[in-house]
This record gives C-alpha cells, structure tokens and sequence, in this order.
C-alpha cells in the first residue's frame, strides 16, 4: 500500500517506521514478511516512538498501523516465543507488549488504529485498546491464543468486552474465529470500514477533524473514558489532567508566587462556586 502523503521520517528504527505529516505521527510495524508479527525490538522501537509522540507537542494523534496492506499485526512473533515470553537479542524473554498497551491508553492524544489486513492475537489486541479503529475492508480480525498456546487475560479480555459485550467477547476467546471488516462494524469493534484505496486518506481526513478540536477537552475526555474503567490509575490520569489545569489558573498562580515572593497567599478575590 503506497502512501499519497508526504510523511517525513522523525526518527529511523529497523522494525518500525516513524513518520509524521502535519501534526500527525504515524507509527508502523515494518515487517510485512511476517505479518508485521512483532519482536520484542518491534515492540520496544514502538514504545520510545510513543514516548516521543507524546513528549512532541506539534503532534496531536497518533496512528498505529502496519506496512504492506496485508496485515495490521499479527501478534507476537511466534519463532521467538520461548519459555517465559517473547526472546530478544539480549536473551532475555519479554511480555513488554503489556507495558506499550498501556502506553497506547494513557498517552495524552487520541491514538487511532489504521488496519488494512490480519490484525490478529496480541494484534487484535493492540487495535483493541486504541481510541478509535478504522478498517479496510481487506481487514479481519481474532484472537488465537486458546489455538497457539497462549491469552491475554488483561485488556484482550476486559476491555474487549467492554468494546463488545461480554457474550461476543467469550466467543471472539473460545472459539477463535475470524471476523471480517462488516462483522468488526456491526459489533462495534471498529469505527469505520473503507476501501483499502481510501484507508489512508479516511485515516488522516478523521485525524485533521480530531486536530481541529480542543487538545485539553481530549486530553480530558480520553482519561475520563479511562478513569471509569482503570481504577486508581485511572483516577490518577484524570486527577493529572485536572491539576494541569488548576496550575493554569490565577488561583493556583497566586499561591505558588505568594511562595516565591515569601508572603502570605491572598485567595480572598478568588470564588468560591456553589
Ligand atoms: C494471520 C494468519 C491467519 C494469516 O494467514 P495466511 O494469510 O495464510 O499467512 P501465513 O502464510 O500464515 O503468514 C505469512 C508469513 O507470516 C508468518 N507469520 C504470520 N504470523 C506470524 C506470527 N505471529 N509469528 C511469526 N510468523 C508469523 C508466517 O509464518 C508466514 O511466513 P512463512 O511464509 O515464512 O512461513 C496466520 O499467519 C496466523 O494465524 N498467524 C499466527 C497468529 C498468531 O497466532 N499470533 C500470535 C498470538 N499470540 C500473541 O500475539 C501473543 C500476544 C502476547 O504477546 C501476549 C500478551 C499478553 C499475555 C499473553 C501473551 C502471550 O504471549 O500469549
């Protein structure tokens, strides 16, 4: 799938592409050959480029996606797998796609999945938790864990079924079905379905209209969606953002400077809202 866009390189890795245009960063799994089935290394180059996505205050959505236009991801790399997890270069055995799941949830910005092809196993999942899915409709998608030996029992299973339903959600596990791009849409699994010549240009269309809204009202719509269902880290994200905002304040304002100026604060002008 050639790009119409002209993306520019932000930083190079050997399995991944990171790329941006016009306050969009694009992330994506370079290994076609594979399915863009992921390394460990896929998974930590994925992980910094998250990191300096979020840190990039010119960018305000992020697309996860995968080369090639066949497939999305296709999970963890099987010829890997060893005892204990996913083996990198240093030998050592790794689960670290748990640790970016998260990362896609509490960044900041909007992260939108861009599928064309198989998103499937843990790459189900990494579609799954981001905040919007859009689907070419070459795409299928399923978990194979109970066929391959393995499951995700943190958000491939409870968030999955806060996506669609519990009763889905059991059978998506248990019988390891593919569902096609329509099935995705009519559960709720994906936001939109397009033809694969249009995904990109869908993608980025949606992207620019996220980009025209308000970066503080998505920031704290993101982590109030999370908070209802992450618990005390989610309270934390959202109780984060509202002290981003106090800080803003010249009731928070007055108190820090009545520090620095060695003075007692003066919060009387300031309402105390019913
Ligand atoms: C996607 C499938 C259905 C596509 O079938 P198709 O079109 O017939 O293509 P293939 O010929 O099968 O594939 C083309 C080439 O790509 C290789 N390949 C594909 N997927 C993988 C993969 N996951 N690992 C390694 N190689 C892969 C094929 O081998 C083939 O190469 P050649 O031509 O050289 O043989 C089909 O490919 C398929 O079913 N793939 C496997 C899907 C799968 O089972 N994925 C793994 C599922 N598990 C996870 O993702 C684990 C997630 C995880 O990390 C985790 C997280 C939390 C808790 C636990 C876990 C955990 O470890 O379980």
């Amino acid at each position: 799938m050639t790009s119409n866009f002209p993306w520019k390189t932000i930083k190079e890795y050997e399995e991944i592409l990171f790329q941006q245009y016009n306050g969009i960063a694009k992330i994506s799994i370079n290994r076609p050959h594979k399915h863009n089935a992921f390394t460990p290394k896929t998974v930590q180059e994925m992980s910094e480029a998250m990191e300096l996505a979020r840190q990039d205050t010119t960018l305000g959505v992020i697309i996860l996606t995968g080369e090639g236009g066949k497939a999305f991801c296709s999970g963890g790399d099987q010829s890997v797998r060893g005892d204990g997890g996913y083996v990198g270069q240093d030998l050592v055995p790794r689960l670290n796609v748990l640790d970016l799941q998260r990362q896609i949830r509490t960044i900041p910005k909007p992260v939108i999945a861009m599928v064309a092809g198989w998103a499937i196993g843990g790459g189900h999942v990494l579609h799954v938790v981001c905040d919007l899915s859009i689907a070419a409709d070459n795409a299928r998608f399923g978990q194979t864990g109970p066929n391959v030996g393995s499951f995700d029992g943190g958000f491939g299973a409870s968030y999955l079924a806060r996506v669609v339903g519990q009763k889905k959600a059991r059978e998506i596990w248990y019988l390891c079905d593919q569902y096609d791009a329509q099935e995705a849409l009519q559960m709720g699994l994906v936001n939109k379905v397009v033809p694969l010549d249009q995904l990109e240009a869908t993608t980025i269309s949606w992207c620019e209209r996220i980009l025209e809204k308000s970066p503080i009202a998505l920031r704290m719509l993101k982590s109030s969606f999370n908070a209802e269902l992450d618990g005390q880290a989610g309270i934390q994200e959202l109780a984060g953002n509202a002290t981003l905002l106090y800080y803003l304040s010249d009731e928070a304002k007055e108190g820090k400077n009545a520090f620095l100026e060695k003075r007692k604060p003066d919060f009387s002008k300031f309402p105390k809202f019913p």
